[in-house]
């Protein structure tokens, strides 16, 4: 971890940005991809899946039999985890739904909005070395809170041509049956062009490495949504004097752990905590089964000493972190200066862990800086909300004079007149 003592605001730009990757030169080969998916389908995602899964699939889509195959390999304690954090997840995600107010503008002049599900959308989990079944109940719980029709699961499979047993006990639990073996760009392509195994869907969700991630990019300019602009995991913490160092160390290890890539801060207003978080940084990373990805991503991280909490939150909303991690005594004084943040834990006992799996909060958040005008994933991503009018005749009257000289002014004659038509006739009357 690199050391930084209460360095000059004219270096702060500088010390918030995060690496950027060149991910153009990927473009042409997904392209390709999309190509080969769109003119073969199916049969380009078995060709795709032997190629970089190195698996020759008999089918796409995992059978009932699997599914079931699965629930008899859980251990009993994790299928009771599972539970406990999707009822958490439930729970918490329920109370976003909002209440349809009417709302009477003018008298007899009408307007409300209604929240109406996506009808069909597509989660993408990744394979690689976690199988992330926490990130299927992230999506899936608000997903079917929302009341999308259609969930369709991409994730690819491994060698031996299976899908890890938590991820399918978790799809099933979530009732999603369409459980298509594909990874990377072509399940991207799969599941935005559509095949005859994966229907198309109008939103895609999910994390995944850079072929995914661009692959989202494009087919997000082709039409079809995406959940968030993704980048690398990351986490910054504030300690103070009353920080435990060897805690603090294992929150920036939970992050580091993700990936190389993922990124690690900790800001702190005592030069004795930063040196105390760095030895139980190597203590803890020590005995790390993920130990090389924590080493690089700590390798490239920074714990920076500043002068007091208020540069720590100024530090902090520049930088504006995936996850915030408060680590101070005084935490209720520095919350309404958070303004850059996609979920922030308070205190001493609240690591990022528990947001990343169970307490309740969502997981799939804003990287990359992109917290400063990004909400992580919610209940509304799931939705579009439609806006609805309705206008009286007498309504019209009311609000007649006003449609017609703002479109005057806008030199559009048809808009006045659609206002214009109606009253001469509720005149005439
Ligand atoms: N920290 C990750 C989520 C995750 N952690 C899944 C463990 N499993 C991004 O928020
Ligand atoms: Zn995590």
């Amino acid at each position: 971890m690199r050391k930084l003592i209460q360095p000059a605001r004219e270096t702060w730009a500088d010390l918030v940005k995060r690496p950027t990757k060149n991910l153009e030169d990927l473009e042409p080969g997904i392209l390709e991809t999309f190509k080969l998916v769109k003119e073969q389908g199916d049969a380009a995602l078995l060709q795709l899946a032997e190629k970089y899964d190195g698996v020759k699939l008999e089918s796409l889509l995992v059978t009932a039999q699997e599914i079931a195959e699965a629930e008899s390999q859980v251990p009993q304690e994790l299928k009771e985890a599972i539970l406990q954090a999707y009822s958490n997840i439930q729970l918490f995600h329920t109370q976003q739904a909002e209440p349809v107010k009417q709302v009477e503008t003018m008298f007899g002049v009408t307007c409300w909005r209604k929240s109406v599900p996506i009808d069909r959308v597509g989660l993408y989990i990744p394979g690689g070395t976690a199988p992330l079944f926490s990130t299927l109940l992230m999506l899936g719980v608000p997903a079917r809170i929302a009341g999308c029709k259609e969930l369709v699961l991409c994730t690819p499979p491994s060698r031996d041509g299976n899908i890890h047993p938590a991820i399918l006990y978790t799809a099933s639990l979530l009732g999603v049956t369409r459980i298509v073996k594909s990874g990377g760009a072509q399940a991207v392509a799969a599941m935005a062009f559509g095949t005859e195994s994966v229907p198309a869907v109008y939103k895609i969700f999910g994390p995944g490495n850079q072929y995914v991630t661009v692959a989202k990019q494009l087919v997000s300019k082709a039409g079809v949504a995406i959940d968030l602009p993704a980048g690398p995991s990351e986490v910054l913490v504030m300690a103070d004097e009353s920080a435990t160092p060897a805690f603090v160390a294992a929150d920036l290890l939970s992050q580091a752990e993700h990936g190389a890539d993922s990124q690690v801060v900790l800001l702190t207003t005592s030069e004795e905590v930063l040196q105390e978080v760095e030895q139980e940084l190597q203590a803890q990373l020590e005995v790390l089964p993920r130990k090389e990805f924590a080493a690089k991503a700590l390798d490239k991280s920074v714990g920076i000493v500043l002068a007091s909490a208020d540069e720590m939150l100024a530090f902090s909303n520049l930088y504006a972190p995936e996850h915030l991690i408060l680590s101070v005594a005084d935490f209720e004084e520095l919350l309404d200066g958070i303004t850059n943040a996609g979920s922030v834990f308070l205190g001493h006992f609240s690591p990022e862990s528990a947001g990343d799996y169970a307490s309740g909060t969502n997981h799939t958040l804003p990287t990359n800086g992109y917290a400063r005008a990004y909400s992580g994933v919610s209940l509304d991503s799931f939705v579009k909300k439609i806006t609805f009018q309705y206008i009286t005749r007498e309504g019209l009257q009311n609000i007649g004079k006003t449609i017609e000289t703002m479109a005057e002014a806008e030199g559009l004659e048809a808009h006045k007149n659609a206002v214009s038509i109606r009253l001469k006739e509720l005149n005439r009357v």
